[in-house]
């Protein structure tokens, strides 16, 4: 029997360009992701969010079905161009009335607003004139819209999640170019990444101070896969540390000891800005609880440089900083994403966090299955979603029962939505979305979870 604590949080999330829509509505600004969708090639059938799931129109109809399905957190994110449409300074009141009119929709269902600050959708304006996340600018312009939030919402929000995977956004949106803003390099990576980590402690420390009253919690979530020693050599077991150190302590270092893990400092020389002494101690220690995104586990082997390549997708571009070879097992299931089911890779990264970061509270806030799900009598069997659902709950079981502090766990997604660079094509909602009606209809994994959510279990 598998059965989670009666305090454990459930909850199921999504991000505000995946399922909005109403992209330029009651006076948004667009947002890089806007602009990114209008270059041709760079998403999927050159799809975008302009509709998305039109959530925006439908937000009571899905408050609705999370309550029905038993949800008791929700994560969503606040579109920041929505709420002021340059990104500093003027504010849209009609933007804010939205966000105002879906908290307190879920919370008269009885749910609770999980907030994220920033999910990707910078407003295109601090783009173009300010170099989005490149210049430190952008510190103040960050704090300047989260204190908007925390005075409209944060009477009624009580958990916030600062920014979503500052990885994703350094490496995929600066060093790779799949993701807005399109840039490859190997330094800006690690200057997005720095304003991105100082940005978060600033609101933190305005949210700490100012906002005291509100007696609410505030965090960070990062994003990280496991990495598995792909033998039990001592340079493998030390290349998939240092992978970790390159992906997780990149961010997590920073915010619970002050500082960026020593290998980064010594392998990237002047490539990897500098703290002040100032700035670390406005870092260290500025989150409330351990946010994190974990979706798949890949091996870690010692590039020793005799020609060997990783076989599936490089650890960021700048792969040559870590010297890794990453791989998969050919026995490892796939998603549609080619992401390799592994829930054990899921149980030892809980506790490699737990470890390092001495225990601190985890909340898992996204994890997982994508796959092309199919429509078959008005009904969406998507087994393999469940079952990958059942496998990485079960992991997290075993983590709190062997004394790990994971607190709540959020299913990524509530529903089928814009999955980025891959449009419409790939699915990992919960709920199926008929893109001709934009009909909501859940899939057999949605039910399993109603049923998990009453019981605490299985
Ligand atoms: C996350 N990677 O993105 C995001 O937070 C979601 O918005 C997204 O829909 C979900 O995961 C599924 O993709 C990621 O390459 C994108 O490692 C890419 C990676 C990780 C997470």
């Amino acid at each position: 029997m598998i059965k989670f604590p009666n305090d454990f949080i459930w909850g199921t999330a999504t991000s505000a360009y995946q399922i909005e829509g109403a992209h330029d509505a009651n006076g948004k600004g667009p947002s890089i992701w806007d602009s990114f969708c209008t270059i041709p090639n760079r998403i999927k059938n050159n799809e975008n969010g302009n509709i998305a799931i039109d959530h925006y129109h439908k937000y009571k109809e899905d408050v609705a079905l999370l309550k029905s399905q038993g949800f008791k957190a929700y994560r969503f994110s606040i579109s920041w161009a929505r709420i002021m449409p340059e990104g500093k300074g003027k504010v849209n009141e009609e933007g804010i009335q939205f966000y105002s009119n879906l908290i307190d929709e879920l919370l008269k269902n009885d749910i609770v607003p999980w907030v994220t600050l920033y999910h990707w959708d910078l407003p295109l304006a601090l783009e173009m004139e300010n170099d989005g996340w490149l210049k430190p600018d952008i510190v103040d312009v960050f704090e300047e819209y989260a204190k908007l939030c925390f005075e409209r919402f944060g009477d009624r929000v009580k958990n916030w999640i600062t920014i979503n995977e500052p990885w994703v956004v350094a490496i995929l949106g600066y060093g790779q170019g799949v993701f807005a803003p399109g840039r490859v390099s190997n330094t800006e990576p690690y200057l997005a990444a720095h304003h991105l980590i100082l940005a978060h402690a600033k609101a933190v420390k305005l949210y700490k101070t100012s906002f005291k009253h509100q007696k609410g919690f505030i965090g960070i979530t990062n994003n990280c896969d496991w990495r598995e020693p792909f033998t039990d050599k001592p340079a493998d077991i030390e290349a998939a540390e240092r992978a970790l150190l390159f992906f997780l302590g990149w961010f997590a270092d920073p915010i619970y000891f002050g500082d960026y893990p020593q290998v980064m400092k010594d392998r990237l020389g002047d490539r990897l800005p500098k703290f002040t002494d100032e700035e670390k101690e406005l870092i260290k220690n500025s989150s409330d609880f351990f946010g994190l995104n974990h979706y798949t586990t890949m091996y870690a082997a010692e590039d020793d440089h005799s020609g060997k390549k990783s076989s599936v997708y490089g650890n960021g571009g700048i792969s040559e900083d870590q010297d890794v070879i990453l791989s998969q097992d050919k026995n490892w299931p796939l998603t549609a994403f080619n992401w390799a089911v592994v829930p054990w890779g899921c149980y030892n990264l809980l506790e490699w966090i737990s470890k390092r970061y001495h225990n601190p509270d985890i909340y898992i806030t996204e994890n997982g299955f994508a796959c092309n799900d199919k429509l078959e009598n008005g009904e969406v069997n998507d087994l393999e979603r469940l079952d990958y659902y059942r496998q990485y709950l079960e992991a997290c079981n075993k983590a709190i029962k062997d004394g790990i502090n994971l607190k709540g766990y959020f299913a990524w997604s509530l529903f089928d939505n814009f999955e980025w660079a891959s449009g419409f094509s790939v699915r990992f909602g919960i709920n199926y979305i008929d893109y001709k009606t934009l009909k909501r209809i859940p899939k057999a994994s949605a039910l399993w979870f109603k049923k998990i959510i009453t019981n605490k279990g299985w």
